[in-house]
């Protein structure tokens, strides 16, 4: 008699990888891969596969294809969006590349680093410092997510100000298509015309198009010094002032422009008492700014003092510290890194993860705000982010003391569709740095330019023809 085609399956991928590889919920608990990282969706695999190399992942691919499962890739499974759980079918492979988290190469003439997908982005960050380079890109979930999360959701993060989205910091990648070839595109060329490109049609496509094997990335020289201040403003334009005032006179040395409104530090206040916010009590947003300086730490201050003052005569800032030492800046940041859980721990919420063109962030902010608490009184207002990319988190907390599930029951759809619309009203995008997943794939409809979401399904059809690769997300 033969065997139903799972049971097949999961043999074959036993062979391929060794039982050890090849995990099922009869044996091994799978809730940290199986559940998202806010704890709100729980899926079902068929198995978790952890292959040990490229070869390997590409016939796992080539099984999955012939028994026609679909497959969810995973790095460290810190995405917001809901695309790296498998469905609640019981169906899918989830196919985690944290066993391959080698550093291939660094060429310090060239520089570039080569890391496999699985590397954690702070033991890259580690590899870059010990060769006496940057790799500089930067978020709070670091110590856990994975180059290859990186570029498959083209991570921003907090030096995207200066450095630019993980799109902006890869050179070459090595990709599994979804017939199982290996794409080597692991070239550390600047310059290559050589027809579409596909390095960065992967990039950003969450596990929907190809699987991210390996990569090779952009070094920069350390900076001789970094400086890190926190600012009172007294309103969002006074921040954008400042912003321009920052962009003016410090030119390529700020690596760092962050905004935190005044209930988003109450809250870390609240949970972290020891992490001591400074100068949030009396303003209604504060700034986090970073200097990056190639001649000194004299030079630097002295430059950064230079900002402040203008700021203060122009009125744009009411109040502010600069980080006497490093220890210090690292208090300030992890303030700002804090946010994220001091929500949690408040209590569930509604995320959103927006952009605006600058300009028009002070609009935006006061009339969606304004909306809101007409539509829910007594609604508080999470709002913190990268202001120096247009890029805000303008997450919405239920009422104090009220029941939060029974929040997002009533409220989430409706939250969404006034923040989306006014989203759309500014001409902004409803995701700017966490992805689509599974959380957004039916609004995008509504808020992409409909011949652009055609191309992108056309796209989806003639790269991955059985539509194998991460359905559901991103494009339907
Ligand atoms: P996962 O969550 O495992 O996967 C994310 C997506 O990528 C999924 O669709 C998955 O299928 C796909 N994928 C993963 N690996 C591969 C691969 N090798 N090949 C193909 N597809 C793959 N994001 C920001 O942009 N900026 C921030 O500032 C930021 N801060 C955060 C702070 C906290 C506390 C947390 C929890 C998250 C934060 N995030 C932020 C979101 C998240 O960390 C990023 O999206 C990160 O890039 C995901 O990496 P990961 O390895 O965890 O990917
Ligand atoms: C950040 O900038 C992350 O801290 C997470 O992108 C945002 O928690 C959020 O909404
Ligand atoms: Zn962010």
């Amino acid at each position: 008699m033969s065997q139903p085609p799972s049971l097949a399956l999961l043999n074959t991928l036993r062979q391929l990888l060794g039982d050890a590889h090849v995990l099922t919920s009869d044996q091994t608990d799978l809730s940290s891969y199986e559940q998202d990282w806010r704890k709100r969706i729980r899926g079902k695999a068929l198995a978790v596969v952890r292959p040990a190399n490229t070869q390997q992942v590409a016939n796992v691919i080539k099984a999955c294809a012939q028994a026609q499962v679909s497959i969810v890739p995973q790095g460290g499974n810190t995405g917001l969006v809901v695309g790296s759980i498998p469905d609640d079918s019981g169906a899918q492979v989830l196919l985690s590349l944290q066993r391959m988290h080698a550093v291939r190469a660094i060429d310090t003439d060239n520089l570039t680093i080569t890391v496999e997908a699985g590397c954690v982005l702070q033991h890259l960050q580690h590899a870059a410092e010990q060769a006496g380079f940057l790799f500089p890109l930067s978020l709070g979930a670091e110590g856990s997510c994975t180059i290859g999360g990186n570029l498959a959701t083209n991570a921003g993060g907090t030096q995207v100000v200066r450095y630019g989205n993980t799109r902006d910091l890869c050179l070459g990648l090595e990709v599994v298509t979804a017939n199982g070839e290996v794409w080597h595109g692991l070239s550390g060329l600047r310059k290559d015309n050589t027809g579409y490109d596909l390095r960065n049609l992967m990039i950003g496509s969450e596990g929907t198009l190809g699987i991210i094997t390996a990569a090779t990335l952009k070094l920069f020289p350390m900076p001789a010094a970094q400086l890190t201040a926190w600012a009172a403003v007294p309103s969002v334009e006074a921040a954008v002032q400042l912003l321009g005032l920052a962009h003016q006179h410090l030119g390529a040395g700020l690596t760092g422009f962050e905004m935190m409104g005044q209930f988003a530090l109450s809250l870390v206040d609240k949970h972290y008492p020891q992490l001591r916010v400074p100068l949030w009590q009396d303003t209604p947003y504060c700034v986090l700014l970073e200097n990056s300086d190639s001649e000194s730490e004299t030079h630097a201050r002295a430059r950064f003092e230079h900002v402040l003052e203008l700021a203060f005569n122009e009125g744009c800032v009411s109040d502010a510290i600069v980080a006497e030492n490093l220890g210090q800046a690292r208090n300030l940041w992890h303030i700002r890194e804090s946010i994220t859980l001091a929500q949690a721990d408040e209590g569930l919420n509604i995320k959103h993860d927006i952009s605006i063109p600058i300009s028009s962030i002070p609009d935006f902010v006061a009339q969606t705000d304004a909306r809101l608490k007409q539509q829910i009184p007594g609604v508080r207002l999470v709002n913190f982010g990268h202001l120096g990319d247009g890029n805000l988190h303008y997450n919405v907390q239920a009422p104090e003391g009220g029941d939060t599930a029974a929040f997002l029951r009533v409220h989430e759809v409706a939250v969404n569709t006034c923040v989306y619309q006014s989203v759309k009203q500014f001409g902004g995008s409803i995701s700017a740095e966490h992805g689509v997943g599974s959380m957004k794939v039916d609004s995008l409809p509504d808020y992409k330019d409909p011949v652009a979401l055609q191309m992108m399904q056309q796209i989806k059809r003639a790269l991955d023809p059985q539509g194998l690769f991460n359905p559901g997300r991103v494009v339907r």
